[in-house]
């Protein structure tokens, strides 16, 4: 059984997986999802953007970076009561975990206080918190696991080859180095990327060996589907084939059979039968609320139907069900 947790995958293996004829590959996904978790059952987060836009880093994909001109509403950091007051509505409507995001290309030491209060208030309502906030320091990881944050976001976005094609402002080296401090704290991590980019599938292939290939699976490993925002370089980029991107849901839980693979960014413009496709390939976590950080979500009414019509339970966590 141990022997599906591997951190050696090859090129060739993955691209092999990515090449099954598609019902062998849902069937072998599936298959494994089984054997670790409840089929049923998926985790739900809501998100909420503390501090927007006037970003430093060129992330060609992102509504906040001060490289381009997106018409973003810029937020300073929010106080505590705001921020734990959007918590308490979020707990009411079923999420399980709070995170937090920030447009920053990393937190001072100023700004890492004022989260640290974030997360020990909205810890003791009773649910699970995760934080991004950009590089970290092992100083700051370890500041953070000590307040009490359960989760820590930092992506890989893309392969290491693609990826200077997409942000040119901080190096693949420098978001290994922050996972690896998170990892260090004993937070858990959570570390994905996007596809629909206008990567190749070696690409794709290349985005999953790093996740996979670290030292430990990432716990959660958010896949976001691009949104493409107006102003940014990425805005006329054409969307990824659907299959392809159930492909790839298929293949990240082959590779990462313990870790949750979150349906992030993009799920409002995919069909009812695209996430239904992507839950049976084994994502079990889903951003759920009116809006990602920016951009909207579906609608919660909408959500809740689909959950009814494919017998889909919320994921209650521990911290939850302690409350
Ligand atoms: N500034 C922090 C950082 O970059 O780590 C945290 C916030 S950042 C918005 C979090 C992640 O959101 C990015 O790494 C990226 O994967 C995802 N994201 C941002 N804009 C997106 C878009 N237009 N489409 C899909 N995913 C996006
Ligand atoms: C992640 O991988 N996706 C989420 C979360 N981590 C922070 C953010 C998606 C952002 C999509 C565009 C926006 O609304 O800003
Ligand atoms: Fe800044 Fe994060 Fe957006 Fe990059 S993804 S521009 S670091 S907010």
């Amino acid at each position: 059984m141990t022997s599906e947790i591997r951190h050696d995958w090859t090129l060739q293996e993955v691209q092999a997986l990515f090449e099954l004829p598609f019902a062998d590959l849902m069937f072998r996904a599936q298959s494994i999802h089984r054997k670790y978790f409840d089929p049923n059952a998926v985790q739900i987060s809501t998100l909420l953007s503390i501090k927007t836009g006037t970003c430093p880093e060129d992330c060609a994909y992102c509504p906040q970076s001060g490289h381009y001109k997106t018409g973003v509403q810029k937020q300073k950091l929010m106080s505590v009561e705001e921020v734990v007051s959007s918590a308490k509505i979020a707990k009411e409507k079923g999420a399980s975990r709070f995170c937090m995001g920030a447009g920053w290309r990393n937190p001072t030491d100023h700004d890492l206080e004022q989260t640290i209060e974030m997360v020990k208030q909205i810890k003791s309502l009773g649910m699970e918190t995760c934080l991004t906030l950009g590089m970290l320091t092992q100083e700051q990881a370890n500041k953070l696991k000590e307040a009490g944050l359960d989760y820590y976001n930092h992506n890989v976005d893309t392969s290491p080859e693609y990826y200077e094609k997409i942000i040119t402002t901080r190096t693949y080296q420098d978001r290994l180095d922050t996972l690896e401090a998170v990892r260090q704290s004993g937070m858990n991590v959570c570390c994905g990327g996007i596809v629909g980019m206008g990567e190749d599938l070696n690409d794709r292939c290349g985005l999953l060996m790093t996740l996979a290939n670290l030292p430990e699976h990432p716990d959660s490993v958010p896949i976001n589907k691009l949104i493409p925002i107006e102003g940014t370089p990425l805005a006329q980029q054409s969307e990824i084939d659907p299959i392809d991107f159930a492909r790839t849901i298929a293949v990240a839980r082959i590779m990462m059979p313990k870790s949750f693979v979150r349906l992030s960014a993009g799920r409002n413009t995919m069909s009812d039968e695209l996430q239904a496709m992507c839950f049976f390939a084994g994502a079990n976590s889903i951003h759920y609320g009116e809006k990602l950080l920016v951009t909207p979500l579906p609608e919660e009414e909408k959500d809740q139907a689909l959950f009814q019509r494919l017998g889909v339970k919320p994921l209650v966590s521990e911290a939850t069900q302690c409350a």
